[in-house]
């Protein structure tokens, strides 16, 4: 966090709180970082405590006049049970309903009032309950996230009245062939867990109970499962708001099923003329170190364009399927990473005719870096990107708050730019080759793009499009 000189008359009181600093934790910048002159740089470290009733507490003081608090919990839809899929959709529109200390009018209100505001965005793995507010208002505002998240009521007719919400953001989805074909995917890619889908299906809409809600919160919501993230704010009070009031169900609940991976392919014919096609294999959990090689080499084969209409692009993907077809594309390596799971492949969105060409190219492409071909020069092009990319997404206060609160979530502690630009720095080319090349071994077969088993999702007018015993 940079602050660049200007802030402090934009806003006076922020003295007020440098001044309290009497002992500043200010952690080395990045070595070999060119301090640009005129700049103040202080880099104030992440505070990370674990409590015994396992809820991890995780905070950045960054001298904001502006604060940022949020709650995420281990309870994404991937723990949602068989009788209760849709549930963490409802929960993710019920935030603002009545609590047992307030009703979702004073809710709102109070929240309102103080210019804040509460947000929940939830993923398959984790729900983030998220306030921000001014400085001056946190204890406020801090109150009602900590009602919101371990007190909701689930009042039935407030439920009820939320179903046409439902079906709103289902339309909307269905809307998008981008979600069409990301939910298709994990929904053939896995045998559980994380083939629940983000969304409520259509034949739940409505049927969802107050009890379902409930045994769902009670069951994930614990003290193990959760952490309290702070930025700008106090460690100290946020650790007493931790221990005083989000104590109240400690232990881990039980473990949730290992997501077990099955491949296959799912296809929508919309007769859309554009087509969306993703084609994946298994890859590495997230935070293993194979996961920052699959990191690499997502950005040796390109994550789309870096520059707007730009031509001669370092990509691969758009080298390679710029030699099968004329027809415009849009190609892209495609990751993502869970906590016992991944999936790495290409995603591509290209005309009906032209997609048997261009996930044949895009594939075959892939499959040509796994022979070795790949130049030091790209190696070291991937690398500065995706370090450039990481740094950057964390500018954002909300990707910061994410971040710092899912490393603390899944490893219980916070890793420094240093740390995690220098794990990006030692991934050799070996690193990536091994991903693809070790494949006769047992236990690498499955992180393995070109014998691995795979899985596929496609959407639009299929005319041309491989199956996946095809490609
Ligand atoms: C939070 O809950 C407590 C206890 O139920 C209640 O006394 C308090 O007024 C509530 N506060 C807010 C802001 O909802
Ligand atoms: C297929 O796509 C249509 C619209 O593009 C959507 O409404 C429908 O839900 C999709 N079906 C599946 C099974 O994904
Ligand atoms: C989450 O809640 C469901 C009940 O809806 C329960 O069956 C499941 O075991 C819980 N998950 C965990 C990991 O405790
Ligand atoms: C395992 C892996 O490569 N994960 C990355 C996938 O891509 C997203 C965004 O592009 C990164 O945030 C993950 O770290």
């Amino acid at each position: 966090i940079i602050y660049v000189s200007g802030v402090e008359q934009l806003f006076p009181y922020r003295r007020a709180y440098v001044a309290k600093q009497s002992q500043p934790h200010l952690s080395e910048p990045l070595s070999g970082l060119k301090v640009s002159t005129g700049v103040r740089h202080t880099y104030q470290d992440v505070h990370v405590t674990k409590l015994s009733s396992g809820l991890v507490i995780a905070s950045l003081e960054n001298y904001s006049p502006a604060s940022r608090i949020g709650v995420l919990v281990r309870a994404g839809s991937r723990y949602e049970t068989m009788d209760s899929l849709g549930v963490t959709h409802l929960l993710r529109l019920a935030s603002g309903l009545t609590t047992k200390g307030a009703s979702a009018f004073r809710i709102c209100r109070g929240i309102e009032a103080v210019g804040g505001s509460l947000g929940v965005t939830t993923t398959r793995e984790t729900m983030l309950y998220t306030v921000d507010c001014l400085r001056d208002h946190i204890d406020t505002i801090m109150e009602y996230l900590i009602n919101v998240t371990t007190a909701p009521e689930f009042r039935p007719w407030e439920l009820s009245e939320l179903t046409p919400r439902v079906k709103v953001d289902n339309a909307i989805a269905s809307q998008s062939p981008q979600i069409d074909v990301l939910e298709n995917l994990h929904a053939a890619a896995y045998k559980n867990a994380l083939s629940n889908s983000l969304y409520c299906p259509d034949y739940m809409v409505g049927k969802i109970t107050t009890d379902q809600m409930h045994t769902f919160v009670q069951n994930n919501f614990t003290s193990g499962r959760m952490a309290l993230v702070g930025l700008g704010v106090d460690h100290a009070i946020l650790k007493q708001v931790g221990e005083q009031f989000l104590n109240i169900r400690s232990g881990t609940g039980t473990a949730g099923s290992k997501a077990v991976y099955h491949g296959g392919e799912l296809r929508n014919q919309t007769g859309d003329s554009l087509v969306h096609a993703v084609v994946v294999a298994e890859s590495a959990a997230a935070s293993s170190a194979e996961a920052t090689a699959f990191s690499v080499l997502q950005h040796v084969l390109g994550t789309g364009p870096r520059v707007k209409r730009g031509s001669g692009s370092t990509s691969k993907l758009e080298q390679a399927i710029s030699k099968a077809t004329v027809q415009p594309f849009d190609a892209s390596a495609f990751n993502s990473s869970y906590s016992d799971s991944g999936l790495f492949g290409v995603y591509t969105i290209s005309q009906a005719d032209a997609t048997g060409d261009v996930i044949k190219a895009a594939v075959g492409q892939v499959g040509d870096i796994a022979q070795g071909n790949l130049a030091a020069s790209d190696l070291s092009r991937a690398k500065t990107q995706l370090k450039a990319e990481y740094l950057m997404s964390i500018e954002n206060s909300e990707n910061l708050l994410e971040a710092i609160g899912t490393q603390a979530l899944t490893e219980g502690t916070y890793h420094s730019l240093e740390a995690i630009t220098q794990k990006i720095d030692a991934v050799s080319s070996n690193d990536v080759l091994y991903l693809k090349k070790k494949t006769k071994k047992k236990t690498q077969k499955k992180k393995e793009f070109m014998s691995g088993k795979k899985s596929m999702a496609a959407s639009g007018h299929l005319v041309t499009t491989p199956f996946l015993d095809e490609i």
